[in-house]
């Protein structure tokens, strides 16, 4: 039982319009894409959480890619990100909502991106997963 316990100092302190819950040892993150950024990134989060990311594209079709290997770390090595669900890759239409869901196993830097060509910037538009020890 005691591992499930929440902490009863939350030091979640990201931005405003963000707004993590936990909702039975998942960590539920709600993330909207837009031309041509993710927010909030970075996104941080302690290892062993099991995270749900809930993308939504709030102004034109986008995409989530998001690499199962921390930055700098050899690919063949154990994977640091365990999805729930069978894909990394996630292409949301305009005004949908997508769930990206996995345990955030190995701590690391883990970049992700727009993988849907949403327009000139679309190659820029970036952001990081932080999983901490
Ligand atoms: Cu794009």
């Amino acid at each position: 039982m005691a591992a499930m316990l929440p902490l009863t100092s939350s030091t979640v302190a990201g931005p405003a319009n963000a707004s993590p819950s936990e909702t039975e040892g998942v960590r539920v993150i709600e993330v909207t894409a837009k031309k041509y950024e993710f927010n909030p990134s970075p996104i941080r989060v302690k290892q062993g959480t099991r995270v749900q990311l809930k993308i939504t594209a709030t102004d034109h079709a986008h995409g989530f890619r998001i690499k199962p290997f921390p930055d700098g770390v050899d690919t063949k090595g154990n994977v640091g990100l365990v999805f729930s669900s069978p894909q990394d890759f996630q292409k949301i239409e305009k005004g949908q909502m997508a769930t990206v869901e996995f345990v955030a196993q190995t701590p690391g830097t883990y970049p992700f991106k727009c993988c849907t060509r949403c327009g000139w910037h679309h190659r820029a538009m970036k952001g990081q997963l932080i999983v901490e020890p």
